[in-house]
């Protein structure tokens, strides 16, 4: 027997644990957290410890599959391409480009492929019907910082490790593992943060499991953050003297900010989002008079009515105290893969065009998930009659969930890049499987950008892909090359060395063209690693700041050297660096941007004046620990104790006639759905809680054990709303009417 230790940074969630696996005979015998990893220092979370699961479940396809007569069937790749390569040239002769869409899931953020190899291909589609998970989640963040920062790329993250006072708004990290902040082992960070002296402050309608650890939790009614947030910024601007000169002559428009931040008092904000005047104030002076403070908000304030508002004044009050860009305080990470380059100064502008049927804005090159139905609906020139998806689930994700899956299955081809037949890949005519992440090396080019400690680390694959596997990258490559108009037979390897060739001239013309002695061929001569993803990776590392400038400064990174540290390298603390990388084009910051203007007034009419007011039951969403979205419920381990349940505060289940463990309807102007009752003191009066990811009850999935407990989709009911900024889903803080359900028994 043979028996070996692989270390591999976990790819399930934003922390990046780092795993050890034990591997006897080419079986994981054993997988536990890695005591050694530089982040996460042996933590890690029962999903981590379940890629042994999902690595063996017999449900995950190996091969691809083609729908025949309604039902899917082994097929070959080359099969398979075929019929992807025939069915979008179909489409897209007859009607257009726009005609077929593309739909990127979370998980792609966690993979090199994702990062890598997605670019070309939406190029290569040239459609403007391109939908990601991120309008159902952080783009309004995006937004925020886009229009304060120049890029919507430069998202700050919290200085946890050094801060003195923690402010979270409707983030649960202890339980999500953190977001837009990559900080694995929340629990022993707050405990540090504690042991210092320093506090943790949690604003959530839930009492979550970070709540339970805060020194101090606020119940707020959801939705309300916007106009709490802007009576913080009223007293900070008026109550307490900023410092002075932490920005240079860098910020505009402070006396515009103030004006609107006038309307909102505690006393007024108080009735609306449930928290005492006096708990306000000293919210608000905590913040102002903490040495060092981090305000961060994640779902909480993101996927609600006012979430781009709600994401610009956490920004504000972390500029307005000082704290942007300083140890303890939000700091702008440094990844060791982005060359230090001058950046674009064009600024950042949405609204490029707008979609078809309902004239939702385009940011960020995409457009909102919440209008891909109405576009797949709506006859005319531009109709989505493809749709191309990869590693997504549009069906459960997404809001009105119902229409969502009628409008896929009036789809004329569909293709998915996903390994399994899940609520969405059963509507298509092909699905392409990529091999097991275990199969595949990982380096986090997204979420070394928002770690709170600038480190890197590679973890090569664990296992070899079966001969007849194919990679992520190599399935992508092969759909940018057919949508580019190459053929089914093209070499997946080719546009890996493509790639390769635009960063060596890209970085041949960067440092003076051949004329400085340097050539294209001379540095792709030197790379190393195996696949195209690995060269590309060398690459970006050896010009990255910490690289070895292809042997110029020999102590420097590469892949090689990664290859040396399993449990990653430390590239030390965040640093300011606010100078080097704001976008904006004069290079301040403003702020009180004008799109934020009628986001304010709308926030004033539906909270200042009282005919606006909504007095009624509000439904939010919550994450549990043993769940990844909608595709971990298909692992047995990860559905023990973890159930699709309503919760409700007892006050208001006593008012209505609900007693725990029954069932209850929830109805909004969508839908109505019914669940079993969780009555808990948790939840605040006034807001009831439902898990999303669940609804696994659909004919024509492969799902064997995600089926024996299926949930309910709870957004079946959610109304697409949207955030009018940026097209935002409304996840959070909706309307809802709940009614006790006789029971089924
Ligand atoms: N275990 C697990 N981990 C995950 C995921 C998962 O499904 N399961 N999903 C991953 C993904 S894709 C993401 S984006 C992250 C999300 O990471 P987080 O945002 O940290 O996670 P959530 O549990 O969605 O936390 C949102 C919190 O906001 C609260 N909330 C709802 N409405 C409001 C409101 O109006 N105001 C305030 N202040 N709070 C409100 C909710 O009660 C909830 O506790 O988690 C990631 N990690
Ligand atoms: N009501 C409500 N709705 C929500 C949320 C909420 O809080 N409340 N949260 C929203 C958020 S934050 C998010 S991010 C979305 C998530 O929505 P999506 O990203 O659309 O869906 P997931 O459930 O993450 O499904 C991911 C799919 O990717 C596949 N997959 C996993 N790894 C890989 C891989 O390496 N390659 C390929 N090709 N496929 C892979 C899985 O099999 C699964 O089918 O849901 C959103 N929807
Ligand atoms: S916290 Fe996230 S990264 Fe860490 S083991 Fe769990 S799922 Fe993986
Ligand atoms: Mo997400």
């Amino acid at each position: 027997m043979t028996i070996r230790t692989a270390f591999r940074v976990c790819p399930f969630c934003e922390a990046g644990c780092g795993l050890k696996i034990t591997i006897e005979d080419d079986r994981i015998t054993k997988v536990r957290g890695d005591a050694e990893n530089i982040m996460s220092r042996g933590f890690c979370c029962p999903k981590g410890i379940a890629i042994k699961e999902l690595h063996e479940d017999p449900d995950r396809l190996r091969h691809p599959v083609i729908k025949e007569n309604g039902e899917f069937r082994e097929a070959t790749w080359k099969e398979a391409f075929e019929k992807v390569s025939e069915g979008l040239n179909n489409v897209r002769k007859a009607n257009g480009n726009d005609s077929v869409a593309i739909y990127l899931g979370n998980p792609n953020t966690h993979t090199m492929a994702g990062a890598l190899f997605l670019k070309p291909l939406i190029k290569a589609l040239k459609t403007k019907n391109f939908f990601t998970a991120s309008t159902v989640d952080q783009i309004p963040k995006q937004t925020a910082c886009g229009f304060l920062y120049g890029s919507n790329e430069l998202i700050p993250v919290p200085d946890i490790d050094h801060t003195d006072l923690f402010v979270i708004f409707g983030g649960n990290p202890l339980v999500s593992g953190g977001s837009l902040m990559t900080a694995p082992d929340m629990p022993g960070r707050i405990k540090k943060l504690k042991e210092r002296g320093g506090r943790l402050v949690v604003i959530d309608p839930l009492r979550t499991r970070t709540a339970e650890v805060a020194d101090i939790h606020h119940f707020i009614r959801s939705g309300t953050d916007a106009a709490l947030l802007f009576v913080i910024v009223n007293i900070l601007t008026n109550d307490f003297e900023l410092p002075q000169n932490t920005y240079g002559d860098k910020l505009k428009n402070i006396d515009e900010l103030k004006r609107q931040a006038a309307s909102f008092t505690p006393e007024i904000v108080s009735v609306i989002c449930g928290i005492g005047v006096d708990k306000i104030k000293s919210l608000a002076s905590d913040i102002a008079l903490s040495k060092k403070s981090a305000v961060y908000g994640r779902m909480g304030t993101s996927t609600v009515r006012f979430g781009t508002v709600s994401s610009w004044l956490i920004e504000i009050i972390n500029i307005l105290t000082g704290n942007l860009d300083r140890q303890g305080g939000t700091m702008f990470p440094k990844p060791a893969h982005i060359p230090d380059k001058a950046r674009s100064r064009k600024g950042f502008v949405t609204g490029r065009w707008k979609t078809r049927v309902s004239g939702a804005p385009e940011v960020g090159g995409e457009i909102p998930v919440s209008v891909m139905a109405e576009e797949m609906e709506t006859p005319g020139q531009g109709q989505i009659k493809a749709l191309v998806t990869v590693a997504g689930n549009p069906v459960i994700a997404i809001p009105e969930s119902e229409r969502v899956d009628r409008a896929l299955s009036g789809l004329n081809f569909m293709v998915s890049v996903d390994f399994y037949i899940n609520e969405t890949t059963r509507h298509a005519d092909v699905i392409l499987p990529p091999a097991s992440p275990l199969c595949h090396g990982h380096y986090d080019f997204v979420f070394h950008g928002f770690s709170v400690r600038n480190t890197a680390s590679y973890s090569p694959p664990v296992f070899e892909k079966a001969p007849d596997e194919m990679d992520k990258w190599e399935i992508l490559s092969m759909l940018a090359m057919i949508a580019a108009g190459g053929g089914p037979e093209s070499d997946p390897a080719l546009l890996g060395r493509i790639m390769v060739d635009e960063i060596a001239d890209a970085t041949v013309k960067a440092v003076g063209g051949e004329a400085s002695g340097v050539t294209a061929e001379m540095l792709i001569k030197q790379l190393s690693g195996e696949s195209a993803p690995e060269r590309i990776l060398d690459f970006l590392l050896r010009i990255g700041p910490y690289g070895d400038a292809f042997g110029m400064k020999p102590e420097g990174l590469s892949l090689e050297k990664l290859l040396y540290f399993p449990h990653g390298i430390d590239l030390g603390a965040l640093s300011p660096r606010l100078d080097s990388v704001i976008s904006t084009p004069d290079r301040k910051i403003d702020l009180m941007p004008d799109i934020m203007q009628s986001g304010i007034a709308e926030l004033k009419k539906a909270m200042l004046s009282d005919e606006n007011k909504y007095t009624g039951m509000l439904l939010v969403g919550r994450r549990h620990l043993r769940t990844n979205n909608s595709w971990f419920h298909n692992l047995k381990s990860m559905t023990k104790g973890n159930a699709c349940t309503i919760m409700i505060n007892p006050e208001d289940a006593d008012r209505l006639g609900i007693s725990d463990n029954s069932l209850a309807c929830a109805e909004t102007e969508t839908g109505k759905i019914t669940l079993p009752v969780k009555v808990s003191d948790r939840i605040m009066p006034g807001v009831v809680s439902i898990p999303h990811g669940w609804g696994h009850d659909m004919k024509g999935t492969r799902l064997s054990n995600a089926a024996k407990n299926p949930g309910i989709n709870t957004n079946r009911i959610t109304p697409n709303c949207i955030d009018p900024i940026c097209g935002n889903a409304v996840l959070n803080g909706i309307p809802v009417r709940i009614s006790p359900a006789v029971s089924s028994k």
